[in-house]
């Protein structure tokens, strides 16, 4: 009998090791740290990772976001919908859409004045980012796109970083939206490939990947993420991991969703998600895109703090802050500046980023 085995401790450190050395994700994602950036990942090895067991992947995922980034700053953005409701897409997820009745209230873009005064308010509450979307299939060059550049120069003129979400894109437009002082453009995949038909008819997975790639040609920063709770399998959010993680460059921030169930859309009904799903799609998210601010998104209503210190915990460095997301509610500034003094989170500054 070896020394050791007669209380039992090396049986014990054998069968630890052995269980470490079993798990290839530890294996890849210890890989994630010490190297550059991977964009070869196989659907396997996210796979793998996705499916670790959930202490070991949170574990691995915060090794990771700390080699990467500081993982007490968190970004706040503020999200403003400058054109709402009334859009001819059918997304089955958006309140947004002229084809279900939600009860929202279809408006006109909003004017500079307005948007700038909202973006000052945001940024006086510790915002870094203005975000702002409107309801259109795309933006075309027409008299509203010209209102939308003059807003996008106002509010660049407060220091802050601006992203818009417009819809689809082609090269002009992106082209004048950076020229105008845009920092990032967000276009999200939303699912993956195979399910997506099942979410929106009216525009393809590659419309979007065209988008994508207009956004990056024209030297604006691509903000691209998806949806967890539309009906996807676990598969299907493996396929969009992929697809991000595969990009040529990784996109630089990464929103993961959680669906927000709006009555009159079709997926109202949706079982609510839960926390360990969102989990592990952070953590997997941080691991194989180590360099992007993943955000924790849409849905932190429906969450306690406990369960939002566990998504910064797996690598999410962002949230939208204030009380309204586009449409529908979010924390106000003031939950979320005690949530940050309780976990020990200070907001980013901009010296920070850059
Ligand atoms: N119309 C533009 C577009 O679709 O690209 C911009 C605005 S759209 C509302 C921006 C993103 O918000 C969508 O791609 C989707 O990922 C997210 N979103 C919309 N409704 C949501 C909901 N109910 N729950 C979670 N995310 C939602
Ligand atoms: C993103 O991925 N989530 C934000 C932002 N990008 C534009 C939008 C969430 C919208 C949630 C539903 C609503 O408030 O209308
Ligand atoms: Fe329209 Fe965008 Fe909503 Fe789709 S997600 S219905 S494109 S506003």
């Amino acid at each position: 009998m070896r020394q050791g085995e007669a209380c039992g401790s090396q049986t014990l450190l054998d069968k630890r090791e052995s269980s470490l050395r079993k798990n290839s994700m530890e294996v890849e994602a210890l890989h994630a740290v010490s190297a550059q950036p991977r964009n070869n990942w196989t659907k396997e090895e996210i796979s793998t990772i996705y499916h670790a067991p959930l202490l070991e992947l949170i574990f691995t995922a915060a090794k990771v976001h700390r080699h990467w980034h500081d993982p007490l700053s968190v970004q706040q953005c503020t999200l403003l919908s400058i054109k709402t409701g009334g859009c001819s897409e059918d997304c089955a997820y958006c309140p947004q859409s002229a084809r279900y009745d939600t009860g929202l209230k279809a408006e006109k873009l909003l004017d500079p004045d307005a948007v700038y005064a909202a973006a000052m308010c945001a940024k006086n509450a510790g915002s870094t980012r203005f975000c702002m979307g409107a309801a259109w299939r795309e933006a075309r060059e027409n008299a509203q796109f010209e209102q939308v550049l003059e807003i996008v120069r106002r509010v660049k003129s407060l220091d802050m970083e601006v992203c818009v979400t417009l819809g689809m894109l082609g090269a002009d437009e992106a082209r004048r939206l950076k020229e105008a002082g845009v920092t990032a453009y967000n276009h999200n995949l939303d699912t993956g490939e195979e399910y997506y038909d099942q979410i929106i008819t009216t525009r393809t997975y590659q419309d979007r990947l065209d988008t994508i790639q207009h956004v990056r040609d024209a030297g604006m920063s691509v903000c691209c993420g998806g949806i967890v709770g539309l009906g996807e399998s676990e598969k299907d959010r493996i396929d969009l991991l992929h697809t991000l993680s595969t990009m040529s460059e990784h996109p630089e921030s990464v929103p993961v969703n959680a669906l927000v169930r709006v009555d009159g859309t079709p997926l109202a009904d949706r079982p609510p998600v839960e926390i360990w799903e969102m989990l592990r799609m952070i953590a997997t998210a941080r691991i194989v895109m180590p360099r992007a601010r993943v955000r924790l998104s849409a849905g932190r209503l429906q969450m306690n703090q406990t369960e939002q210190a566990l998504c910064f915990l797996a690598g999410a460095s962002s949230i939208f802050t204030g009380e309204k997301l586009l449409t529908t509610g979010n924390p106000g500034y003031d939950e979320d500046k005690q949530m940050f003094q309780l976990l020990g989170l200070r907001s980013l500054e901009l010296e920070e980023n850059n």
